[in-house]
């Protein structure tokens, strides 16, 4: 018996280091130790020896049980520590890799296009304006020569702030409050743009946004005439466009302008020979603009007889559009990466 232990003992170290997974370790350990095993079938036969014997193979036989789960202890070690280390190779995240992947960003389209437009205006001589977005009835429409229950009103569709009397407080429909601001805050002469945001009760569609962004212009000095109107909106417009797209103005209606125009560019899409986008006319609207109404200018303590200007008010996302070819109003408001990608600042 001690020539069987000592048989199992010597051939079980290499046994056990050639388990290459831990399934393989347990069913050796099994073989060896288990109540199948071949050492326990030894013990089975303990019984038949004399007592000395039975003593010294006893012995023998823990000895060899001890040094059995010894080995088989240390390979099960090595065999865990081989498959955690698989496990992690597999599950890792290299966040060094996604660093290295990360892509800047750009300026969104419509911070872009307002930068610009302030560029062109800057290099033509005007300084920049800006107001709040939340305005009084008076700003916005009273001292524009949009009394309350004026048809005009009806132009906007307006947001009301639930604060104060009723419908005296609202969500600026126009940048042209900011026109009032500057003229009360200030003294001719003015050269002004004020870019900003707005807000009508619109519904969304391809060129329409219940938020968007308009930039008003404002000149007030001696001597203004419309010649003056009609020349900085066509500089402006070869400035912004290229000098292959001009403007043009058609007469319109605003109450706080006299006379009053929409301003129109040759359609950036077909210059002008006419196409699904302009309607076949060859023109795209981006504006309104007109002398400054002697009402206004006498709502805000200036002499019209002394002073005359003009004003003009365009949609900047629509600038955007046409500039960018951008058939969609809504996309620019999606956040979606792929399309913001494509205008990089
Ligand atoms: C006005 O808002 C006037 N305040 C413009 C003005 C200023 C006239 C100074 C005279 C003197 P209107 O409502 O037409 O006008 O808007 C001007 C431009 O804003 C439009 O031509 C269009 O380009 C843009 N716009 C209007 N509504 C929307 C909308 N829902 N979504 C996107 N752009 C719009």
């Amino acid at each position: 018996m001690i020539d069987d232990i000592a048989r199992i003992g010597a051939s079980a170290p290499a046994r056990i280091s050639a388990m290459a997974s831990l399934d393989e370790l347990r069913a050796l350990e099994a073989e060896l130790l288990g109540k199948t095993g071949e050492l326990t079938a030894l013990k089975k036969g303990l019984g038949t020896l004399d007592p000395e014997e039975r003593k010294i193979a006893g012995q023998a036989m823990n000895e060899a049980r001890s040094t059995l789960e010894a080995l088989l202890a240390d390979r099960r070690s090595v065999l865990e520590n081989a498959q955690r280390a698989i496990t992690l190779a597999s599950e890792r995240l290299d966040l060094t890799e996604i660093t290295d992947e990360l892509e800047r960003g750009t300026v969104h389209l419509v911070t872009q296009t307002w930068d610009r437009l302030v560029d062109v205006f800057l290099g033509m001589g005007f300084t920049v304006a800006e107001g709040p977005e939340v305005e009084t009835d008076w700003y916005n429409f009273e001292a524009l020569n949009i009394p309350a229950a004026h048809p005009a009103r009806g132009m906007w569709d307006t947001l009301y702030v639930d604060l104060g009397d009723p419908e005296t407080v609202l969500m600026r429909t126009h940048t042209s409050p900011v026109q009032i601001r500057v003229m009360t805050d200030g003294e001719p002469p003015i050269y002004a743009i004020m870019p900003g945001r707005v807000y009508r009760r619109d519904t969304a569609d391809a060129s329409h946004m219940p938020v968007f962004h308009q930039i008003e212009g404002l000149v007030v000095d001696r001597n203004i005439s419309f010649a003056d109107l009609a020349g900085t909106l066509e500089a402006f417009t070869s400035a912004y466009f290229g000098g292959s797209i001009h403007s043009r103005l058609r007469p319109s209606y605003f109450p706080f302008t006299e006379p009053s125009a929409e301003y129109d560019i040759n359609c950036v899409f077909c210059e002008g020979s006419g196409c699904r986008t302009c309607g076949q006319t060859g023109w795209l609207e981006l504006g309104g603009c007109g002398m400054v109404h002697p009402t206004v200018l006498s709502n805000v303590g200036l002499d019209p007889e002394e002073w005359s200007g003009f004003a003009f008010g365009f949609g900047l996302d629509r600038l955007a559009l046409m500039r960018h070819g951008v058939d969609d109003i809504r996309e620019m408001y999606t956040g979606d990466v792929r399309f913001l990608e494509q205008f990089p600042s």
